[in-house]
């Protein structure tokens, strides 16, 4: 699909910025510079990047940033922030109206895929609200365009209310809304007609038709592969028949994806839907986050970050900076903190969450939390003594901590020397800049 490109690029730039420990001023300049670079590449429109920039390079600035243990990963964060930011923050649904039917307009120019939406949404509202859509063929002018409705309509198993080509879009409009109050029908769904360019011809008619029967949704099918001009034609929609949403059509194709990052900006008003395909089942609603993420190819690295915050909170990493400096790293602390992992949830879920991971787990691998289990069952069984000093755990001890805990003696050498290495690690923990750090919120694994 779209975007690729992008998130590879983006992607690359995060890569350097989590490979260092630090991340100073000048490396935040030369990142957005290639962040920049990389949208613009992908035909974002200029003024849209260069607010972007300007705003993401103001929050990853901030001290808050810098000073985090993670600041390469705050920053992947507030892009996806931005980004979604971008392009609406929610999800823009379709008004529909309290009372009567809920009248739907599609426009948009030739062949930005309007008849072949119309259909997809029609079958998509049908479904998810179990409502009765009525399509309304007001394409009067090109040959075989009333024809295909009713195709797709077929297709689609929703009726097709059309009077041939000799009536004007203005009269089928209003009696295929008689029609639907009569027969029950909610939404209808109007198929209006395409031209070459945006026309006077064109915007006359389609004005008639708004001023006429007072469409609760005007929605514009603009073609993604179009790239900016998809956002010109969005904007001059907008000004002069006023519209309530976008549906961007073909973003399954190699379009750059550009548009989809810039029509919301530009034109203040929101994508709704984006199609993806040929089939008429191709059609999804937009939802800015997780387009996000579909960019940046993160999984739900977002979420991971969040439930990794949440539980290891601002408390328990003071209580944990008080064990360190009084009595230095034990087991019961180790102990802590694997509980604090499986707060985080089932570890496969987790692991799902990484990036590069995501549904990708190899069919047949699976991961149990009894690798979380068995630690924890080799730390309960051994005294408090012994979690405290492990020094003293000698060879009978080992075997008595080993049966008590149902595993071999190898189990608790291997579980003895992982502790061991973090210990070492955890002795920079107690370093006074690292204990400030932690302090505001930095997660200590
Ligand atoms: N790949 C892909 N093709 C699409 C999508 N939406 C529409 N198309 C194709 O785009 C072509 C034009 O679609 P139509 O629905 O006929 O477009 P239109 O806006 O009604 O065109 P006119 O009536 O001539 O103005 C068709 O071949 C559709 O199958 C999409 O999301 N992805
Ligand atoms: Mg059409």
């Amino acid at each position: 699909m779209a975007f690729e490109s992008l998130g590879e690029k983006l992607n690359g730039v995060f890569k350097k910025l989590r490979s260092r420990g630090k991340v100073s001023e000048a490396d935040i300049k030369a990142s957005m510079r290639e962040i920049k670079l990389a949208l613009l590449e992908a035909d974002v429109n200029f003024k849209v990047v260069k607010e972007f920039i300007s705003r993401v390079t103001e929050k990853a600035s901030g001290a808050q940033v810098l000073e985090s243990l993670t600041p390469g990963q705050q920053i992947v964060k507030i892009v996806n922030d931005e980004l979604t930011e971008l392009m609406g923050s929610t999800q823009s649904r379709i008004n529909f109206s309290s009372k009567g039917p809920t009248v739907i307009m599609l426009v948009g120019l030739q062949g930005a895929g309007k008849t072949t939406t119309c259909a997809k949404l029609a079958a998509q509202i049908k479904k998810q609200y179990e409502k009765r859509p009525l399509l309304v063929a007001c394409d009067v002018y090109r040959p075989a365009a009333i024809k295909q409705l009713e195709v797709v309509g077929a297709q689609v198993e929703i009726p097709v209310f059309t009077m041939g080509d000799k009536k004007s879009p203005v009269d089928i409009s209003k009696a295929a809304i008689e029609h639907a109050v009569k027969h029950g029908n909610d939404p209808v769904i109007i198929d209006t007609a395409g031209r070459l360019h945006i026309n006077e011809e064109l915007m006359a008619e389609l004005a008639d038709i708004k001023a006429n029967v007072k469409p609760h949704e005007i929605l514009l099918a603009v073609d993604a592969m179009t790239g900016q001009d998809a956002v010109n034609v969005a904007q001059s929609f907008n000004e002069q028949l006023g519209i309530d949403g976008v549906i961007m059509t073909k973003l399954d194709g190699d379009a750059r994806g550009g548009a989809a990052l810039s029509v919301r900006h530009v034109t203040g008003k929101p994508i709704k839907y984006v199609g993806m395909g040929e089939k008429l089942t191709d059609l999804e609603p937009f939802y800015p986050d997780r387009m996000a993420s579909r960019i940046l190819g993160m999984g739900d690295v977002l979420t991971l970050i969040d439930k990794a915050q949440s539980a290891f909170d601002e408390k328990q990493a003071e209580e944990l900076e008080r064990k360190l400096t009084q009595d230095g790293m034990d087991l019961e602390l180790f102990l802590d903190q694997l509980q604090q992992i499986k707060k985080m949830g089932p570890l496969e879920q987790v692991i799902s969450m990484l990036p590069g991971v995501g549904n990708k787990l190899p069919a047949g691998v699976s991961i149990d939390d009894k690798q979380l289990a068995r630690p924890e069952a080799i730390i309960r069984s051994m005294t408090l003594k012994e979690r405290r000093n492990p020094s003293i755990i000698n060879a009978s001890r080992k075997q008595r901590i080993a049966n008590g805990a149902g595993v071999r003696v190898q189990d608790v050498n291997a579980l003895l020397k992982q502790f061991d290495q973090m210990k070492q690690m955890m002795k920079q923990f107690n370093s006074p800049k690292m204990k400030k750090r932690m302090k505001r919120g930095g997660f200590p694994f």
